[in-house]
């Protein structure tokens, strides 16, 4: 297919009328947020994903599996927004149709002042009940996630539901699970009627998030990719940035 000649990006993001953020744990590697797939500091380089975020690893270990999100909170708690999450609402503030879509289980769009950011696999903060279809709101506070290391094993009893006494779950969307319907619905739908969408960060494999990109590439929309190395999104993509999210997005809305 004949690639498009890659038109200057600040100019296309400059006359968005809807832009759509779509981030992945790139976007937070400046944070000091391990990304998942990159090579030698990705979470799966280290850990074993079928053992500590299938439903069928909380199944056969609770308590190395609460641990380990345990771990992983105390990280996020310690970082901070860095200036690639700063640009993102950023350009929230200055097209007021924009809306972020991420994938990450952290807070830092949040923390940084984005609105209303869409989280298609949910979040580190948001435990629930494993019965929580029947009682949502249902599930104690959860400890502070002091600083923990599972490399020593140390394993973490999950708490119980203050209702049912069912185990409390990390409220993030493990392989093989359904992503929550309502916001899955809300980014395909911002996507399919945006301008631009700006995808940060992601490598792109993991579906049906990964279709956000292409479900807007599909409906018109200019495609701006932001990623070091290269990706499967490079085929939808109007304009690749090869760098960090820190020092392009900034860039970009300067
Ligand atoms: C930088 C940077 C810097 C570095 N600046 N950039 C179709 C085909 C094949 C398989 C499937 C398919 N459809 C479904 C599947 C199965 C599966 C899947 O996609 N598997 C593939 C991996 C093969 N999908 C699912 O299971 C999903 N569920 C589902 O499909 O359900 C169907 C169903 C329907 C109805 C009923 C029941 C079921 C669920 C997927 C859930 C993903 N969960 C995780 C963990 C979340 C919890 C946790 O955090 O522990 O989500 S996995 C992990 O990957 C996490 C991320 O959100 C997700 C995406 O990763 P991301 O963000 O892209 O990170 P990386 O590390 O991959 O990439 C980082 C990028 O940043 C890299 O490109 C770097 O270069 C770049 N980078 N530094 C900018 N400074």
């Amino acid at each position: 297919m004949e690639r498009v000649v890659p038109p200057d990006a600040a100019r296309l993001l400059g006359e968005a009328r809807r832009v759509v953020v779509f981030t992945g744990a790139g976007i937070s590697a400046e944070s000091g947020v391990p990304t998942f797939r990159d090579d030698l500091t990705g979470l799966w380089a280290r850990f074993d994903a079928q053992r500590l975020a299938t439903p069928e690893a909380f199944d056969a270990d609770p308590d190395l599996v609460w641990g380990w999100y345990e771990w992983r909170r105390a990280r996020v708690r310690r970082a901070e927004p860095n200036p690639g999450h700063l640009a993102t609402a950023a350009i929230q503030t200055r097209v007021p149709g924009s809306v972020v879509i991420t994938q990450n289980v952290d807070d830092l769009h949040e923390r940084a002042g984005s609105r209303a950011p869409i989280h298609l696999h949910g979040s580190l903060f948001a435990p629930r009940c494993v019965a929580a279809a029947a009682h949502p709101a249902a599930f104690p506070s959860t400890g502070d996630g002091e600083a923990i290391d599972p490399e020593e094993g140390r394993r973490t009893p999950p708490p119980r539901c203050t209702r049912c006494g069912a185990l409390v779950r990390p409220g993030v969307v493990w392989f093989g699970e359904a992503l929550p319907e309502a916001a899955l619905a809300a980014a395909v739908q911002a996507a399919a009627a945006c301008d631009v969408l700006l995808t940060v960060g992601t490598s792109g494999v993991v579906y049906p998030a990964a279709e956000i990109p292409t479900v807007a590439a599909r409906s018109g929309a200019a495609v701006i990719q932001v990623n070091p190395e290269p990706t499967p999104l490079d085929q939808v993509c109007t304009v690749n940035l090869r760098g960090a999210a820190a020092h392009v997005l900034p860039a970009l809305v300067a």
